[in-house]
């Protein structure tokens, strides 16, 4: 059919992200860019395949989808505009469609996507804001990684962010539970050795779960190259500290608030943080 294909943020990745028919995550105003949602909504026709209609993957009621211009198959029923055919099987309409001659689309990339470049040296004397954290993270995926995401700032931070390869993404979309990247990326390393897991965790979620690092230095993955690495996010909107004396392909580290500087004082913690990342060479 050579259509674009858009993902939800429970589908995230299920599709290869530099695929070229790929434009991004949709989810009302919780979609990756404007293109996507502006292409999504201003469709002759959205065919959603396995959509959870949900107020999160609707990007909590801000999704314009017109229903007259929708066909929505799940597992259980098909809706074809406003009308519904509950005796049709999810794989009997997939086989049909695939069998069915459909005249190719000819469509104009309404956002490929460009390289993430690091950050210039203007922008590293102003302020680190999390749009910044996320486009230097960007610099690091490559076929070889696996992003873990939280709940909280790093799962709808994380939308923009493009994976190489198939499930390269893994987050608790559904039950949006708190805690789970950090346990999850020891599964994702016990999974597979070729994988290495980058956990986007802020530092409530941290604190629920954090200590399941133990478990991977127990299991002997801590000695691994696919180690579990944790990006604790600075909060560095309120972040004061001139980056010019890092280097952009930073890594960080899960090291604590200093003692006595509280989680809530944001920009100490950035701080703390920065100051622990490797200084430019
Ligand atoms: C188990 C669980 N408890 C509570 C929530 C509600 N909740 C969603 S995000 C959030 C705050 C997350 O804080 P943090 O991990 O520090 O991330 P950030 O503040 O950067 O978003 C809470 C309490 C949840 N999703 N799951």
């Amino acid at each position: 059919m050579n259509i674009p294909i858009a993902a939800d943020l429970l589908s995230k990745s299920a599709v290869p992200e530099n695929h070229p028919l790929y434009i991004g995550v949709y989810g009302g105003a919780m979609s990756s860019d404007e293109h996507v949602r502006n292409y999504v909504e201003s469709a002759d026709l959205v065919l959603m395949l396995g959509t959870f209609i949900t107020d999160m993957s609707m990007g909590f009621y801000t999704a314009k989808l017109d229903r007259g211009r929708t066909v929505l198959a799940t597992s259980e029923r098909v809706n074809v505009r406003y009308h519904r055919y509950d005796s049709i099987q999810f794989r009997d309409f997939l086989e049909s469609l695939s069998a069915a001659k459909i005249t190719h689309k000819h469509f104009k990339h309404p956002n490929p996507h460009a390289l993430p470049e690091p950050l210039k040296k203007t922008e590293r004397s102003q302020k680190l804001t999390m749009v910044d954290v996320f486009r230097v993270l960007s610099l690091h995926l490559d076929e070889r990684c696996c992003v873990v995401a939280d709940i909280g700032d790093d799962i709808f931070g994380a939308v923009g962010i493009r994976s190489a390869r198939q499930a390269q993404f893994i987050a608790p979309a559904y039950y949006m539970s708190m805690g789970f990247a950090v346990p999850a990326s020891i599964g994702v390393a016990m999974a597979t050795k070729k994988l290495r897991p980058y956990v986007l965790v802020g530092d409530g979620a941290f604190q629920m779960t954090g200590v399941e690092i133990s478990t991977a230095v127990r299991i002997g993955q801590a000695a691994h190259r696919s180690r579990p690495r944790s990006y604790l996010r600075a909060q560095t909107a309120d972040c004061e500290v001139p980056r010019s004396a890092r280097d952009d392909r930073w890594e960080t580290t899960t090291a604590p608030d200093r003692p006595g500087t509280g989680t809530k004082d944001k920009s100490c913690r950035a701080r703390n943080i920065l100051r622990r990342l490797p200084q430019s060479a």
